[in-house]
């Protein structure tokens, strides 16, 4: 059966395309060279690491590092030793932080010197639990585990249904959820990716996404691995740094925020972008305008595509064919996508609804929480994506807006139940509301309306940015707070939301 290539550790999948060992398989900015040889027996080094630290199969390992090829390596570790890899925002607070913590109970902790999850090694009541450091230099405690240790490492057979990762994310309701996404299912959609994208041998990827997220770890270093190819490894997007790379790149992938700040460096030609095969963006709607303004800069249709960290990559322009702006293109091979009402009831095409998914890329459901994991799948397993839009004539997908509550902010979720709970709680408030009104770098901006205790002096815009600063990350921080008098209302009693963003919505416009 052809699935059966599927059902096996996705490291070994990966491993039997690896080029030969002298090939790149990343170079950092610096000019330094790890090759496929390399990864091979460090990350066999990092796996031994794990196993010297009682990491058995289906442990949870939970790392929230700097980008750095280290993390990679602990990433790849974690998939030959059968470990479940927990990747986590370094934007992360305390507060946010044990919660994770609690919830994936981690065997291994992996952080940066300066992270707040050290400090959970004397509150945490797991006797196993040990915290390591790696800091974006690649050193640290775990480094000094990782070195002597043999550069031989027999992968385990864990089988493509087993767990490769746990992603939380959050909701409109709740608590953050962990995706658990199967070998299977991230292998079906790397290669998928590679083969829908024309990956050539010789392609390299520029890398400047963060590893903590679908599109980073997924989407990126994952379809690269699939191509056994090389990719320039930056700690993080730098208009200046890609500029100064680009040349060297055939491939960039990123959210729209990476393409609006290119466009608005006067050093961005298009001779900086000749020697590119694709530009791909994701995580967030590209605007129309920026495709148009792109290609007359460039000459490049940049390739939207449409995913979640519940299914990795459902739809995608295609590579050869008409990429059109403002569509998430067709589903990708072997993935189903369609529009229903809100009865589940199929709708026909160009009608707008709820947007499902099915097929190998769609996770395993939610980690501890089976309640969650059926409610948000209907009976023949398609999965309720919380995205609305149409499927037009030629079946392209639109996105036309969510059904869930969330702003997206630079290719970052927040989700506004989130925040305004956080501002609830703080003195002399009364209520709020948060909404995502447009704004040119990040897309939607986070903006609060509060209403204030009329016995208290004035609540303060720096108060509250203050007081939220120190539980919530800070790309989920409000760019701006407005005093209102009142919070309107509907007759059902919910917050008119849409109403208060067309109010706001020129806030930002320069
Ligand atoms: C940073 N800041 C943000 C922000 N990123 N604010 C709102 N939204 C964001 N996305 C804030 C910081 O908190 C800081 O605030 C200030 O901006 C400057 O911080 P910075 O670190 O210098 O920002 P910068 O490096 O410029 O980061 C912007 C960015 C980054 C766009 C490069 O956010 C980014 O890499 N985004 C990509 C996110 C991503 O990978 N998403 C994929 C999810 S997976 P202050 O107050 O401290 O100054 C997914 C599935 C799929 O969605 O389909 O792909
Ligand atoms: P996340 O939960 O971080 O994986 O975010 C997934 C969500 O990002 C999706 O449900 C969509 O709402 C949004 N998204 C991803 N890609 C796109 C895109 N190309 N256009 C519009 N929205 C997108």
């Amino acid at each position: 059966m052809a699935e059966d290539i599927w059902d096996e550790n996705l490291y070994k999948i990966f491993e039997k395309g690896f080029p030969t060992n002298d090939k790149t398989f990343i170079e950092t900015p610096e000019e330094k060279i790890i090759s496929y040889g390399e990864l091979k027996k460090t990350s066999a080094m990092f796996a031994n690491a794990l196993t010297d630290l009682g990491v058995v199969q289906g442990d949870r390992v939970l790392v929230q590092a700097n980008k750095s090829p280290e993390v990679v390596f602990l990433y790849l570790a974690c998939l030959r030793a059968g470990a479940i890899f927990v990747p986590l925002n370094t934007a992360y607070t305390k507060s946010e932080l044990e919660y994770f913590i609690k919830d994936s109970e981690p065997k291994v902790v992996v952080c940066d010197q300066l992270s707040p999850l050290m400090d959970f090694s004397s509150e945490i009541d797991f006797p196993d639990l040990k915290i390591l450091t790696l800091d974006s230099s690649g050193n640290g405690s775990l480094m000094m585990l990782v070195e002597g240790q043999l550069v031989t490492f027999n992968t385990v057979n864990s089988g493509g249904a087993a767990i490769a990762c746990i992603l939380y994310t959050s909701g409109t309701t709740g608590r953050p959820k962990g995706a658990m996404l199967s070998h299977s299912n991230l292998g079906t959609n790397a290669y998928t990716l590679k083969e829908s994208w024309g990956f050539m041998p010789d392609d390299v990827l520029l890398h400047t996404l963060p590893v903590f997220h679908a599109h980073g770890l997924f989407v990126a270093v994952n379809t690269v691995l699939a191509n056994g190819t090389g990719m320039i490894f930056l700690p993080k997007f730098d208009v200046k740094e890609v500029i100064r790379l680009m040349p060297k790149s055939t491939l960039m992938m990123g959210v729209p925020t990476f393409y609006t700040r290119l466009l608005a460096d006067p050093q961005f030609t298009t001779h900086i972008a000749k020697h590119m095969r694709l530009f791909i963006s994701g995580s967030a709607p590209l605007l129309a305008d920026t495709h148009a303004e792109f290609y007359k800069l460039t000459g490049h249709k940049i390739l939207e595509r449409y995913g979640m960290t519940e299914t990795a990559m459902n739809t995608s322009n295609p590579l050869d064919g008409e990429r059109v702006p403002g569509s998430v293109g067709p589903a990708l091979p072997g993935i189903e996508i369609r529009v229903v009402d809100n009865d589940d009831k199929l709708l026909g095409l160009n009608e707008t609804g709820d947007i499902q998914v099915r097929g190998p890329n769609v996770f395993n459901g939610y980690w501890k929480k089976p309640d969650k994991t059926s409610e948000e799948f209907c009976e023949d397993y398609f999965f309720r994506t919380g995205d609305i839009g149409y499927l037009d004539d030629k079946e392209y997908l639109f996105i036309v807006g969510r059904a869930k509550d969330l702003i997206i902010s630079g290719g970052y979720n927040v989700y506004p139940k989130e925040i305004e709970s956080c501002i609830d709680e703080l003195e002399g408030i009364v209520e709020s509301a948060v909404i995502g009104v447009p704004h040119n770098d990040f897309g939607e901006a986070v903006v609060a309306l509060i209403t204030c205790d009329d016995s208290k002096t004035k609540v303060l815009d720096e108060y509250i940015i203050r007081s939220l600063k120190k539980t919530l990350a800070s790309y989920k921080i409000p760019k701006a707070v407005f005093t209102v008098q009142e919070i309107p209302r509907n007759v059902m009693g919910k917050v008119e939301k849409s109403n208060l963003r067309e109010l706001y919505k020129d806030i930002f416009k320069v």
